[in-house]
């Protein structure tokens, strides 16, 4: 088991890794929001509490989702698709965190994205083990809009491939505080996670927790 020092990642570079022409990663990007946006997803699990999806292949996502803004991603035994409601509790989603929205805009801007009006956020809970199989990000209309991916918690191996599933794909790691961003002639490229390792982050525990916001339409 390996335990994390909160020195690194404090002193960790705020430095920008291009993965394509219109994709990056903002190193320690959401480092000074982290406590922020952990009390938020407190508050978002609260009123929709976490849950493993079915897929329409008939699989349990190992991965924990919830959502809030506008509208929610969710997935079943029909399919997937954007919701105004929680299937779970029948309520509206949470509202969107303030202080994810203003880190979301100013995470597109900074990469070349102005104005990015997020209607939508995926949040993600990962446990040892949980991963997310290759996918393109597609149910959304509004291509657009780039997305904007927040990580928190202990790290992840993110894959990043091409426009076809079997195109070869990077692997990145995306540790607390890295902000990714996806957009333009990079929206469609097929991605994942790969599965976690054992770890126990100083702050969040033996959890990761990734923030996707987008422009639904
Ligand atoms: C994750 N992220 O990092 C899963 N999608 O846990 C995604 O699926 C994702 O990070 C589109 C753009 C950025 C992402
Ligand atoms: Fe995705």
């Amino acid at each position: 088991m390996m335990t994390l020092p909160l020195f690194d990642e404090s002193t960790a570079a705020r430095t920008v890794v291009p993965l394509g022409e219109q994709a990056f990663v903002l190193r320690g990007f959401a480092l000074d929001d982290a406590r922020a946006l952990l009390d938020a997803i407190t508050r978002v699990e609260q009123r929709s509490p976490f849950r493993h999806m079915q897929t329409p292949g008939g699989f349990t996502m190992s991965v924990a989702l919830t959502n809030c803004g506008r509208f929610g991603w969710t997935t079943d035994r029909h399919g997937y698709q954007y919701t105004e409601l929680d299937p779970l509790t029948g309520a509206a989603w949470p509202a969107m965190p303030e202080v994810l929205w203003r880190l979301a805009r100013s995470a597109a801007a900074e990469t070349g994205f102005p104005d990015f009006t997020p209607d939508a956020c995926l949040v993600n809970r990962y446990a040892p083990g949980s991963r997310l199989t290759l996918h393109q990000d597609k149910n959304e209309r509004a291509f657009d809009a780039p997305i904007i991916s927040v990580s928190l918690g202990i790290p992840a191996t993110f894959l990043f491939g091409g426009h076809k599933r079997t195109d070869p794909a990077a692997r990145i790691p995306l540790r607390h505080g890295d902000v990714a961003v996806w957009g333009g002639v990079d929206r469609l490229r097929f991605h994942g996670v790969q599965p976690l390792d054992e770890a126990v982050h100083p702050v969040v525990g033996a959890h990761r927790f990734n923030l996707t916001l987008r422009r639904t339409g």
